[in-house]
């Protein structure tokens, strides 16, 4: 049987869930982000029996690719992003299995799925994604949690996710997959102490820059990244930097904003919805979890995302 993983290839969670169907089923892994998942769904070969998409936020315009894939292959969504009411309806009448929690990671949606057949250890990767994603409280994650030496596990799933900070390169991405997938230590990996200490050193520097650079607006505050640091790893720094509640970092390439939304711990707010909402009025996409967001749109709208955004943020209330 030949299986395909697309997975998102940006953090911990999607490599977790391509190492887990790749100890499964052997599968052939392919990464994919939000600018490249539509040229991944269009290079599945036709001979494949079954395609797991995990990890990615499938947007209603991708449709129309899933529908072309499921008259050849079984398709298998297991998600954590908000999805919408019509996405999962249309899929499940063209056969597509949809296994949508937005409770837990991916990759412990994964291993819960998937349990009886795996080795105890794959409990550790599905818990080095749940720390890394910020969803160690979900149902799974915390259960599997619980029975852990809790700061061994932590530290190593910080010392893979500040690695692939530093090293977004593909061969490192394969590289953590395949040691994953047998259960390796991530600081054993090839690299990956040296490319940790790399990108701490990287987020400090940036930590300095912050202050001069970064506007403030209301409770958030926005800078643009042009150096090798994600706009994801960016916001959060911002927000820690300055100690807001939301940070915003974008990149911009081929007249299009990449933008991502970090918030604090207790925000009230969904920057997924958010962004979403904003994102769409701009003529682009976006969505996202409670916490962490992210859209693309076009360049000459982002000062209006950035100023309907601070608006969604209501002056904070201490408590009343
Ligand atoms: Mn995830």
């Amino acid at each position: 049987m030949t299986v395909v993983s697309i997975t998102h290839g940006d953090d911990l969670d999607g490599l977790t869930c391509g190492a887990l169907l790749t100890k499964l089923f052997n599968a052939e892994v392919i990464l994919a982000n939000y600018d490249t998942i539509e040229d991944a769904l269009k290079s599945v070969p036709e001979s494949t029996d079954q395609l797991y998409i995990t990890d990615i936020n499938l947007r209603d315009a991708l449709i129309c690719h899933l529908n072309k894939i499921a008259e050849k292959t079984k398709i298998i969504i297991i998600d954590h992003h908000p999805m919408t009411q019509t996405f999962k309806v249309e899929m499940r009448e063209k056969g597509v299995e949809v296994m949508h929690d937005t409770r837990d990671c991916a990759s412990a949606l994964v291993y819960n799925i998937f349990r009886s057949r795996l080795e105890h250890d794959a409990a550790r990767i599905a818990a080095y994604a749940a720390i890394s994603d910020m969803f160690e409280d979900g149902p799974i994650a915390s259960i599997i949690l619980d029975h852990m030496d809790r700061k061994f596990v932590q530290h190593e799933a910080f010392i893979l996710t500040h690695a692939l900070g530093c090293e977004q390169s593909s061969e490192f991405k394969y590289q953590v997959i395949k040691d994953l997938s047998v259960y390796a230590y991530p600081h054993r990996i090839k690299n990956a102490n040296e490319l940790a200490y790399k990108q701490l050193e990287k987020i400090v520097k940036i930590k300095d820059i912050i202050p001069i650079k970064a506007i403030k607006l209301g409770r958030l505050a926005y800078m643009e990244c042009n150096d090798d640091l994600s706009t994801g790893e960016v916001a959060n720094i911002i927000m820690d930097t300055l100690g807001l509640d939301v940070g915003l970092c974008y990149k911009i390439s081929d007249g299009m904003a990449n933008i991502s939304l970090r918030g604090e711990r207790r925000l009230i707010e969904h920057l997924g919805e958010i962004a979403f909402k904003l994102a769409d009025n701009c003529g682009g996409f976006g969505g996202g979890h409670n916490r962490a967001a992210g859209a693309k749109i076009p360049e000459n709208t982002l000062k209006q995302f950035i100023q309907d955004l601070s608006e969604e943020l209501k002056p904070w209330v201490p408590f009343p």
